[in-house]
């Protein structure tokens, strides 16, 4: 993934022309498109071939079983083109080494959720996000998803993994977060869902946040 806006589309919308639609409108603004279970059960997976015409595309299937089935479902995931898949850490050391493991046969990367950013991501999940991520870091995956709506967890994470690994980060905008803000506390990319495919203008939508990170970026020289 190259990093050039810091934008991750969420793009959680269930019609496929639209989601085509909006994919093509806010390439430019985009360094890649998060696809998860809304799009792909609505339309069918080959919709990931199909938007990976416009951007790099990051299956989330929040992936959380038994290894065998872990890699499975990886399997079917790079199949049809798709360049990363997340998958939860929870399920421990095993269940990720699968996923890892089928990642580097196609050359793909893993991202891991260690923490998630909702109010109820806090209750469960938050006290084990941080052995998660070291634990990720151990496991060679290419990065973490940790939540813009807690910035200060970010840093948490971005102090433990260090520079190693990437840290992607959802909660921009609809859930009370700000890209500045998950970039400043250490985030490599924000993921934006419905303030850019919900917007009435998703392109200028887009365009607007790029702007506020490349404010923070050259703030921080
Ligand atoms: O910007 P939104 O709120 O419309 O969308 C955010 C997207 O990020 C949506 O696809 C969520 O499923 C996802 N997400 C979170 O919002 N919080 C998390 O903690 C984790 C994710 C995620 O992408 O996990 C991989």
């Amino acid at each position: 993934m190259e990093r050039k806006t810091r934008i991750i589309l969420a793009l959680d919308v269930s019609d496929r022309e639209e989601a085509l639609k909006i994919a093509e409108d806010v390439s430019e603004f985009v360094d890649a498109i998060k696809v998860g279970y809304p799009l792909v059960l609505a339309t069918g997976l080959e919709i990931i071939r199909e938007l990976a015409e416009f951007a790099p595309i990051i299956a989330d299937f929040k992936v959380a079983d038994i290894p065998n089935t872990n890699r499975l479902i990886c399997e079917q995931v790079f199949e049809v083109g798709a360049d990363a898949v997340i998958v939860q850490g929870f399920t421990g050391r095993d269940s990720l080494d699968a996923c890892i493991e089928v990642a580097s046969e196609y050359r793909k990367d893993v991202f891991v959720v260690s923490e998630m950013s909702h109010p109820g991501g806090a209750e469960f999940l938050q006290p084990v996000g941080e052995a998660i991520a070291r634990m990720a870091a151990e496991a060679g995956a290419s990065g973490l998803v940790a939540p813009a709506t807690r910035p200060e967890r970010v840093k948490k994470i971005r102090e433990i993994v260090g520079d190693k690994l990437t840290i992607i980060s959802p909660g921009v905008g609809a859930q009370g977060g700000r890209a500045s803000n998950a970039i400043a506390a250490g985030a490599d990319w924000v993921i934006v869902g419905r303030s850019i495919y919900k917007a009435e203008l998703p392109k200028k939508a887009a365009s607007e946040i790029a702007a506020e990170i490349e404010a923070e970026l050259r703030r921080e020289g």
